[in-house]
């Protein structure tokens, strides 16, 4: 499929309710066309002859059986981030969702469709790989600051050939889902899910616990979340990205794949890389799998099912990056990486467990905690030289709002249709080991 296609079929939709407001508090025009219901299929740019023959329903139109509109924005040309009301995003009526998975837990089956990924509001020229990434940054002020860091991504200092160009290391999530914001913000790409979830947070106990939010701004014709870098006032920050829960898809993409199970090659790819023996003779000959039997070989090739949560991805003040977890399983394992992390520093570990119990003690008194199923969101641990000390509570692009009347304890065995995610669990789990630690020869 031709990219200018493609990237108009993932561009998000909002019915214009209310008026554009700019920095200055002035009224936009002509920045969203209006609302239309587009049937097109946002599916992969490549797809089998099978799934030409099923005939392949748009998933993206088409969530959990809802028809969902997609939104068409027309940049009004050149810009800064402008600020955008909620109104605006009301008016979508909740169904700009940031695309959840759309594979299957069979790898078998004559209507499963092959795909080579999932593209939604990723653009086409990014990978949802790990890795250097090179941003462009619109601001003037980049010199005057060492760091900039949202969530899982990293910069390198910058040398002056590089004044207005940041090289980013991202320790998970999707590749290109960020750019520089304002002094002191990162923008991150749009997710009615995570959108909903700083709404929420907003007085909510938790709220001191996760970065602060500043709203959705457009910026070249697509929405961002604006929130704060949680690195600035860091002096060569070590971050650990350690992905939280028993658990790393949600119960709905589950049922969706079921609806429409799809077969997805670059994820076999990963497999193989990681173990040529993992996928089954099947897999091997579709050199492709589910999305769901990925990340179920994910979760227990990691520590993710054992104990409840899994390092992602390292990044040293030193500028060194690793994110080569995947095998990272044991108790022992994870203590080792800690090790690492921390250099051996005994204080560090004191002041990162006196944090997470702190969390801890807040997420139980938490009605955003007790009220979500809490799915891919990640503890940010950043430590620097001076032994300063910080974790957070990061990316709710998949944390779901559960039905009304119903909780969570967060620490009971999943069954599909309970929707617990183990979070609870893992965090002690991860409490645990890094008190075993404080009594170890560090
Ligand atoms: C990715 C990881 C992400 C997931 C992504 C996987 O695997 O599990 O959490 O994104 O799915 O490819 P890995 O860590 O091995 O690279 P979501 O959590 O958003 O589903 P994707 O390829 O469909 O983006």
């Amino acid at each position: 499929m031709p990219k200018e296609r493609r990237r108009s079929l993932r561009e998000a939709v909002i019915h214009r309710s209310s008026p554009i407001i700019d920095g200055a508090g002035r009224e936009r025009d002509g920045c969203f066309s209006s609302t239309h219901i587009c049937n097109d299929s946002p599916q992969m740019a490549e797809h089998s002859s099978t799934s030409e023959q099923s005939g392949f329903v748009s998933d993206v139109n088409l969530v959990g059986g809802r028809l969902v509109p997609q939104v068409t924005i027309t940049s009004d040309g050149e810009g800064s981030a402008r600020q955008i009301e909620l109104a605006d995003l009301d008016a979508v009526n909740g169904a700009l969702r940031r695309k959840l998975s759309n594979s299957s837990i069979s790898s078998t089956g004559s209507s499963i469709i092959l795909e080579e990924s999932e593209d939604d509001i990723i653009s086409d020229s990014e990978t949802k790989s790990k890795g250097i990434v090179t941003l462009e940054h619109l601001g003037d002020t980049v010199e005057a600051r060492p760091w900039w860091k949202l969530k899982t991504v990293v910069h390198w200092p910058l040398v002056a050939s590089q004044r207005k160009r940041l090289s980013w290391i991202q320790l998970a999530g999707h590749k290109g889902s960020f750019k520089a914001g304002e002094e002191g913000t990162v923008l991150k790409k749009f997710s009615e899910n995570e959108r909903l979830c700083f709404e929420q947070l907003s007085g909510d106990v938790l709220q001191s616990f996760v970065p602060t939010y500043h709203g959705v701004v457009e910026r070249d014709g697509e929405l961002y979340l604006q929130m704060n870098d949680l690195l600035t006032s860091f002096d060569g920050p070590n971050v650990m990205d350690c992905k939280m829960g028993m658990r790393t898809y949600l119960e709905e993409e589950l049922v969706r794949a079921r609806e429409n199970p799809k077969l997805r090659r670059d994820l076999y790819k990963k497999m193989v890389e990681v173990d040529e023996q993992a996928p089954t003779a099947e897999e091997h000959r579709q050199q492709a799998v589910t999305k769901p039997r990925y990340m179920q070989w994910r979760e227990t090739l990691s520590s993710t099912n054992t104990l409840g949560f899994r390092i992602e991805g390292i990044k040293k003040a030193d500028g060194t990056c690793h994110t080569d977890f995947k095998k990272t399983r044991s108790r022992e394992d994870v203590v080792q990486v800690f090790k690492d992390f921390v250099c051996g520093n005994g204080s560090i570990i004191g002041s990162y467990i006196r944090r997470l119990q702190d969390i801890r003690h807040t997420l139980k008194a938490s009605q955003f905690f007790m009220k979500h199923e809490v799915i891919g969101s990640s503890l940010l641990f950043i430590h620097d030289c001076t032994e300063r000390t910080e974790v957070w509570l990061i990316d709710f692009g998949k944390t779901t709002a559960l039905l009304d009347g119903q909780t969570l304890d967060h620490c009971s065995p999943w069954q599909e249709g309970n929707r617990e995610d183990g979070y609870l669990w893992g965090l002690d789990n991860l409490l645990q080991t890094l008190t075993s630690l404080t009594t170890e020869d560090l």
